[in-house]
């Protein structure tokens, strides 16, 4: 079965998990895990930040961090289709209390006339807008790259509005990989930025959240509070440093595998795909309704060996990753030709 569900179905390689074994672990809540340590200032580093914190999910970096930037009632800016709102289970409500507010951006992107007509000014029957996040790369956007020069756009207005900032970096390196930007320059806008060890970098758990040291500090209180503080989690950090260490250079490679599938997909009659889209390791897709429904076009693809996820009424997502080979892609594509003909 060639599984291109998500970037998250990766195991770890019998390299990492010698890694893995070998950690050296202490009890992290105590500050003491070495291994731990150092993936927090690697993690710094690479993103040009004081300091790093070692969270156990995406969902928890992004949700320890809007936390931290706001009260309860105030008002957050995302993009609609952005992870906070999807599929976060509406955790920012019920874990900080805040109000999100939503607008639409181009594949994700948003544009700063449309969150500066947003922000709200102060006035008594208004919730306070504190806070806004952006995500690189845009997942429902379909892995879609915010542009450095549409980032300080975004973050100006932001900034000169008194808002704070947080970007949600779970695929970060995939536009560091596509573009040639340091990580550091995508980060520096920003207060807070998360990205994740077990997406496209194959790690098997972990996120970290990037900032300065006071605002780490903050955030280690606020992560023991969310019930994320982690004993001996060298085991699991040891993973993120040989990810860092290893699997940042070949994400170009899950990028010419996603453009390679997308013109065997934009061949498929009854699929509709633009490869000129394609900008990372995603993919999205329509087939025509004449081929089946939703569920059915998923079935047909599971049997003929192939995995993958909908995003709406016959629309699909596929995601490249490490475990995907060149020759997968192109089984895959024989695949996807079979399921979408076989109605
Ligand atoms: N994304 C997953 C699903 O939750 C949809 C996926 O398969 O793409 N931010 C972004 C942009 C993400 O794509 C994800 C995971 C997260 C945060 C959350 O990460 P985890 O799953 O580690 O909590």
């Amino acid at each position: 079965m060639i599984d291109l569900r998500s970037d998250t179905v990766t195991k770890p390689s019998p390299e990492m998990r010698e890694a893995m074994a070998h950690a050296d672990v202490g009890d992290d809540v105590y500050g003491e895990d070495p291994t731990v340590n150092r993936l927090e200032q690697m993690a710094a580093e690479l993103l040009g930040k004081d300091a790093g914190l070692f969270v156990p999910s995406g969902v928890m970096g992004n949700q320890l961090s809007i936390r931290l930037h706001t009260r309860p009632g105030d008002e957050v800016i995302v993009e609609s289709s952005s992870h906070i709102i999807r599929y976060e289970g509406g955790s920012a409500s019920s874990l900080s209390g805040v109000q999100l507010t939503c607008i639409s951006g181009m594949r994700g992107i948003l544009a700063a006339e449309d969150v500066k007509a947003v922000i709200r000014q102060p006035d008594i029957h208004t919730p306070p807008t504190t806070l806004l996040c952006l995500e690189q790369t845009h997942n429902c956007g379909g892995g879609t790259v915010y542009p450095l020069s549409t980032i300080h756009e975004l973050t100006d207005v932001a900034r000169s509005n008194g808002l704070a900032l947080h970007l949600d970096g779970a695929r970060l390196f995939n536009a560091v990989a596509a573009t040639g930007i340091s990580a550091a320059d995508y980060a520096s806008p920003f207060d807070t930025v998360s990205f994740c060890l077990s997406k496209a970098l194959g790690a098997p758990v972990g996120s970290l959240i990037v900032s300065d040291d006071t605002r780490i500090a903050k955030l280690r209180r606020l992560r023991k509070i969310f019930g994320g503080g982690m004993r001996q989690a060298g085991i699991l950090a040891a993973a993120g440093i040989y990810a860092l260490e290893h699997h940042v250079a070949r994400l170009t490679e899950d990028h010419q595998h996603a453009k390679r599938l997308s013109h065997l997909l934009s061949k498929i009659h009854g699929v509709q795909c633009s490869p000129d889209d394609v900008e990372t390791n995603m993919v999205l897709f329509q087939v025509d309704g004449k081929l089946g429904t939703t569920d059915e076009l998923l079935s047909h693809c599971r049997e003929a060996g192939v995995l993958l996820n909908s995003v709406g009424d016959r629309s699909f997502r596929v995601v490249t990753h490490l475990d995907v080979s060149a020759e997968d892609i192109e089984s895959a594509g024989r695949m996807f030709a079979k399921a979408f003909s076989s109605t």
